[in-house]
């Protein structure tokens, strides 16, 4: 793929949906590559400490691995991961999204291991940030396996970016997952092969259902906003988990326990 990414009806359509999907931004061979870093990080392979947390803790624990497990920052872990074709594209993208002044503020892993069946609970990503005067923020979730119903792709409420953000409040203990009220009859699932993926909106409510499949279902999140706002985050002393792993989410104007 060259750009630029995006046709005008693409665009469009994340504007009015708040959520937009984005057939083969990596071509087979490039998430096999992908698929070998991130085994890497799975297996331990590639330490990540305490930037490894269960996102489906709300659930009790897990013995063999995690409910869903979140891995903040792998880019911080492996710098090559920034020059890859993956943060240039996406980034690209985001930047014919949201302006030419979008940069990375963090990227993630999610992965839902075979059978854990755990659904990642109703928010909106803006719940989990601190309030900034310029809202506009990108997130792309890519495939690297195909995200079905049965193994956990994404569910998204369309047009929900556009309406005050909902009261969030910790799905079990302070520090974890948020949640949020909704349901899936408001909401679209979006199915995606290997490669593609979604740019959501900071404010578009989503959801995904548990993995019942013998298969994993890795996903890799990258997220994006304007520079200066970037700088602000910093300036408050928050980075998503980079450099204080137990510091995710601040108490934030949409955050009721
Ligand atoms: O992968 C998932 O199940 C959830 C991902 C998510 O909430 C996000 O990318 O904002």
């Amino acid at each position: 793929m060259h750009p630029p990414y995006l046709t005008a009806a693409q665009k469009a359509f994340y504007h009015e949906h708040g959520f937009v999907v984005v057939e083969q931004l990596l071509s087979p061979a490039e998430v096999a590559a992908y698929l070998q870093i991130y085994d890497d990080f799975l297996s331990g392979k590639i330490e990540t400490g305490n930037s490894r947390a269960d996102l489906g803790a709300y659930l009790g624990e897990r013995k063999a691995t995690e409910n869903i497990t979140q891995i903040m920052w792998p880019s911080a872990f492996v710098p090559e991961l920034l020059s890859m074709v993956y943060h240039q594209r996406a980034l690209a993208v985001s930047k014919e999204l949201i302006g030419e002044d979008a940069a990375m503020d963090f990227d993630m892993l999610i992965n839902k291991a075979p059978h854990t069946n755990t659904l990642t609970p109703w928010h909106q990503d803006e719940a989990y940030w601190p309030d900034l005067p310029d809202k506009k923020a990108s997130s792309c979730w890519l495939a690297l396996d195909q995200a079905t119903l049965e193994n956990g792709c994404m569910w998204f409420v369309p047009g929900s970016h556009k309406k005050a953000i909902r009261p969030h409040r910790y799905a079990a203990r302070p520090g974890g997952a948020l949640l949020c009220d909704a349901t899936e009859e408001e909401a679209t699932a979006i199915t995606l092969e290997p490669g593609s993926c979604t740019f959501h909106d900071g404010r578009t409510l989503h959801y995904s259902r548990g993995n019942t499949t013998p298969h994993q279902r890795r996903a890799f999140i990258i997220n994006f906003r304007p520079a200066a706002m970037i700088a602000l985050e910093r300036a408050q002393g928050f980075d998503h988990g980079k450099n204080n792993a137990g510091d995710r989410q601040l108490k934030n104007s949409h955050f009721r326990n």
